[in-house]
């Protein structure tokens, strides 16, 4: 099991290195690799395995956080209207993009970035995406087109920086970090309704 000690620091230049297409079919090594970024996220989800294990809690991590220099990255993330997204992406192209952005209100996080950083970053607010998928459900891999949108689409775009040897706080604007341009508009979660009847 992975520990949040395994994954790379932005003191580490290996984070800005643009990482090398990953062989397909995908070699049991690759694979592993996959699956090791899965059981580390899919246990932060899990309080006892995150005092077990000391994880610190993720929605995506890339390849290269662990010092795999391959494009891939896996995302465990519910969206605003608590849908599960949940797969390995391979060999991600984003092939289109909107003029609309979008951004989290209270910044983004990076589990390579250990200390708080503030500002704000502005992504597409949808994405249009070649890739291969790996679905951990049935240890397998496909060829898809995918459109994604909002905060996953934030989270995808966050993983595919990490491919090219980019971080979030590369983004923020140096002179006003909490700058908002025109185009851009923040998420907003859904808040889960009381369930007064039990009250
Ligand atoms: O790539 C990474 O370092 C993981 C990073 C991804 C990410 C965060 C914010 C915006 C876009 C992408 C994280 O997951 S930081 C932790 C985090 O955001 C989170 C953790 C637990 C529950 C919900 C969110
Ligand atoms: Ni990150």
């Amino acid at each position: 099991m992975l520990k949040y000690c395994d994954i790379i620091k932005e003191d580490n230049s290996d984070l800005r290195v643009k990482c090398e297409p990953v062989s397909l079919p995908l070699s049991k090594e690759d694979e592993e690799t996959l699956l090791k970024m899965n059981e580390y996220l899919v246990a932060g989800y899990d309080e006892k395995l995150v005092k077990k294990y000391d994880i610190r809690p993720g929605v995506g991590l890339a390849a290269p956080q662990i010092d795999v220099l391959k494009r891939m990255f896996v995302i465990c993330a519910f969206d605003e209207e608590q849908e599960l997204y949940h797969f390995g992406v391979i060999n991600p192209k984003i092939i289109s993009q909107s003029v609309a952005q979008t951004y989290l209100p209270t910044g983004e996080g990076c589990l390579s970035v250990d200390r708080t950083v503030q500002g704000l970053i502005h992504r597409a607010k949808k994405i249009k995406v070649r890739c291969h998928i790996y679905d951990f459900k049935e240890k397998n891999v496909f060829e898809a087109e995918i459109k994604l949108k909002d905060y996953i689409a934030i989270v995808f775009q966050h993983e595919y920086d990490h491919l090219n040897g980019v971080l979030f706080i590369d983004h923020i604007n140096k002179n006003d970090p909490f700058y908002v341009p025109e185009n851009s508009t923040p998420i907003k979660f859904k808040v889960e309704e009381e369930d007064n009847d039990n009250k």
